[in-house]
């Protein structure tokens, strides 16, 4: 009697872990494999964005300027320019011009911008590097003013 209840016991508790045992080995093997494809496609994923938005930055000129100035004034009466960049003055007219700085007549907010007298006929050119907006007008007849933007 006791002896066959015991290897019923054993024999119950042997299917038990075994039972156990498999039901494990297919858990591991099912939880390993079905992560490891997602983490997988998502670097690549990912890499592809970050390489497009150097291709597509925006090239920024250096070119020269020329600004002119005739009867009617400076021409053109904005200039847009990147930081670096030389801005030539042409004297068309027959009269002085000192293209300067704002304000009149301290000619202070960027002293880059003071070109100084231009003969008639003659040129100057200057270079800008300080970023920003400013004023510019001819101290001669500071009605006559233009724009320059440094980006
Ligand atoms: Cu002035």
């Amino acid at each position: 009697m006791k002896r066959s209840t015991v290897t019923a016991i054993v024999i119950v508790l042997a299917l038990i872990i075994l039972g156990a045992l498999f039901y494990q080995a297919s858990q591991r093997t099912a939880t390993v494999t079905s992560p490891s494809p997602s983490p997988s496609d998502r670097p690549s994923a990912a890499a592809s964005p970050s390489a497009s938005p150097l291709s597509s930055s925006p090239a920024t000129s250096t070119a020269p300027v020329t600004v002119d100035f005739t009867s009617t004034g400076f021409s053109p009466k904005t200039v847009n320019v990147t930081s670096g960049t030389t801005i030539t003055f042409k004297n068309s007219t027959a009269e002085d011009v000192q293209p300067s700085s704002d304000p009149h007549p301290q000619h202070t907010i960027n002293p880059e911008l003071n070109v100084g007298v231009i003969s008639a006929g003659q040129s100057k050119t200057i270079t800008v590097n300080q970023k920003g907006s400013y004023g510019m007008h001819n101290h001669f007849d500071p009605t006559d003013t233009l724009s320059v933007v440094v980006q």
